[in-house]
């Protein structure tokens, strides 16, 4: 019997399309599944070839989280001793850019996958919730964390301690999600996100995200310093002098994306 991988991995050019793929379960995310997209996503990270990732799942769900039916039986010790789901983390230290294509349900750990990501590309059916609560617990992959930060405290107390979803239109408008597009569309459109991201430099991409990303970790004074050093230090690369030799001479900038 030859099993179906549990993610599907698809180069589009400079980009690479990661597809969860239990559609038996709407994409709940299992260990095995955990550990097969961190290392599919760390493959495309260490690839020259590759300058952005798109996190997808079915038209369905994207993923209606956890996988209840893997944890439902397991004790505290079970959770400890193996440090359970920690393998996630290895996802949010990836330097490349990353986007989520969400169709469908995104739930629970499949809400905080999607929040893993850059940002995320919403079809006009996308459906967000923290539902943890049903079940007698919390969320666990960061939902607390990152849905607070992205939709403030207000809005991520009612989705976590009622567990009621949000539609893509609340998403947007609370700051969830970066885009709207006809749920049809979802995938084609960020490929198409993440080809124009692989277009541009990947040092500079990569050290744009590193400096968005400070802002969640930092002060604003220091924040603020060390995006002046980042930009200080891509005077370095030779994209910054095609970039800005391309803009004086009204031509096109060829990067070389490396
Ligand atoms: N885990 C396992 N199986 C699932 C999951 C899940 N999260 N979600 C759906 N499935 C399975 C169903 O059991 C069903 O399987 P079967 O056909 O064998 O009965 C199949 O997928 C289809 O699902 P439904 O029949 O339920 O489909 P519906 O269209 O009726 O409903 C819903 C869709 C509303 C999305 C519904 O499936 C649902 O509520 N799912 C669970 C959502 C949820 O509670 N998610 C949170 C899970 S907990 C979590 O994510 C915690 C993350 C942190 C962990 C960190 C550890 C450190």
């Amino acid at each position: 019997i030859t099993s179906e991988p549990n993610v599907l991995i698809e180069k589009r050019g400079r980009v690479t399309l990661l597809t969860l793929n239990r559609p038996h379960a709407l994409n709940a995310l299992n260990e095995a599944t955990m550990n097969d997209l961190v290392a599919a996503a760390t493959a495309a990270d260490a690839d020259p070839e590759v300058g952005a990732v798109v996190i997808t799942g079915s038209a369905k769900a994207f993923a209606a989280g956890a996988d209840i039916k893997e944890m439902a039986a397991k004790d505290y010790m079970e959770m400890y001793s193996s440090d359970w789901f920690r393998n996630w983390e290895n996802l949010t230290r990836l330097r490349i850019p990353m986007i989520a294509a969400v169709s469908g349900f995104a739930l629970g750990g499949g809400c905080e996958l999607a929040m893993m990501c850059d940002f995320i590309i919403a079809g006009d059916n996308a459906k967000f919730g923290q539902p943890e609560i049903n079940l007698g617990v919390l969320p666990g992959m960061g939902g607390s964390q990152r849905l607070t930060r992205a939709v403030g405290k207000a809005k991520a107390m009612d989705m976590i301690l009622t567990g009621r979803m949000m539609n893509a239109e609340e998403a947007e408008r609370s700051g969830l999600v970066a885009r709207i597009v006809p749920a049809d569309d979802v995938v084609e459109e960020a490929v198409q996100a993440a080809e124009v991201i692989a277009s541009k430099s990947k040092p500079v991409a990569m050290i744009a995200k590193e400096a968005v990303n400070a802002a969640f970790e930092t002060g604003l004074v220091q924040g603020v310093l060390f995006e002046r050093r980042l930009f200080h230090s891509v005077f370095a690369t030779e994209d910054q002098k095609e970039g800005m030799a391309a803009f004086v001479d009204k031509r096109t900038p060829e990067f070389k994306n490396r």
